[in-house]
């Protein structure tokens, strides 16, 4: 059944995925071993377009694919209690596109009682801290970069968020594939999280801490 949902995403089965999703859930899976197997085809997609294998519009429709599958998983995921841990922002930084991970760090943390302001893609730093400017009360801003490119964008965002004055009543975490627990220390970021259950693991740990 795995194996299935698998090769609708990398073959980017965009019609057949719910159905297969939902396949997979009757026959047992659970939603977090079908979002594993997704994540590791992502990967895969990944590894074939380097290759020159397959090429932007077959690794979007696999993007596209997953997204209608997670689609199914999220009421499955969220948990009880969502806000209880206070405000969270979180967005892909200036000039990255990606948001699949992005998304499902941001599921993680509702899931663990975060009230999540998504604001998607290629997010400005100046958005970040307009965003902070109308929720002073937020605890943690959450940056995601998929890109080597953008991680320049990463630090200028922590950056412009120090210069307005947040540093001291906000915790900034980090993450994305080219993202290293080195470089988030090096930027001044607070936290790094490799996945999106980490993520929302380190986010509790955190605002317990502070
Ligand atoms: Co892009 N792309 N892409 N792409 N793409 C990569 C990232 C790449 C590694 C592929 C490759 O060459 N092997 C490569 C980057 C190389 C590099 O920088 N070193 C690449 C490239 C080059 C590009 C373009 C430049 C291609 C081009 O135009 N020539 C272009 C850039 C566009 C832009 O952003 N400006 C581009 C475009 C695209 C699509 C639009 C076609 C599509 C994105 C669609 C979308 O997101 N809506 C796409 C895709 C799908 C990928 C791959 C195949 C898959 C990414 C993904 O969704 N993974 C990717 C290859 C790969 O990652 N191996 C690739 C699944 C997702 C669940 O994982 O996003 O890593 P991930 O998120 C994880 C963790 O990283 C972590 O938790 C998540 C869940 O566990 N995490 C955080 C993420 N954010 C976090 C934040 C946190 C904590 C953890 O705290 C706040």
């Amino acid at each position: 059944m795995l194996k299935d949902v698998m090769t609708a995403v990398e073959n980017g089965k965009f019609k057949e995925i719910e159905s297969l999703v939902k396949s997979a859930l009757d026959a047992g899976e659970t939603p977090e071993s079908i979002l594993d197997s997704m994540i590791e085809t992502m990967g895969i997609v990944g590894d074939r377009f380097q290759r020159n294998e397959v090429f932007i519009p077959e690794m979007l429709i696999a993007a596209k694919t997953m997204q209608k599958a997670v689609g199914v998983l999220s009421p499955l995921l969220v948990g009880a209690g969502v806000g209880a841990k206070g405000k969270l922002i979180i967005g892909t930084v200036c000039g990255d596109h990606h948001d699949i991970g992005k998304n499902l760090v941001a599921l993680m943390m509702e899931s663990a009682g975060f009230e999540v302001i998504d604001l998607g893609v290629d997010v400005s730093p100046e958005k970040y801290v307009e965003t902070l400017k109308a929720n002073p009360d937020c605890k943690i801003v959450g940056l995601s970069a998929l890109l080597t490119t953008t991680m320049e964008a990463m630090e200028a965002t922590v950056k412009a968020i120090t210069e307005a004055g947040f540093r001291n009543s906000v915790k900034i975490m980090v993450g994305g594939a080219p993202i290293t627990p080195e470089f988030a220390e090096k930027i001044g970021a607070d936290a790094y999280a490799s996945d999106a259950g980490s993520a929302a693991r380190k986010a509790t740990e955190i605002i317990s801490a502070a």
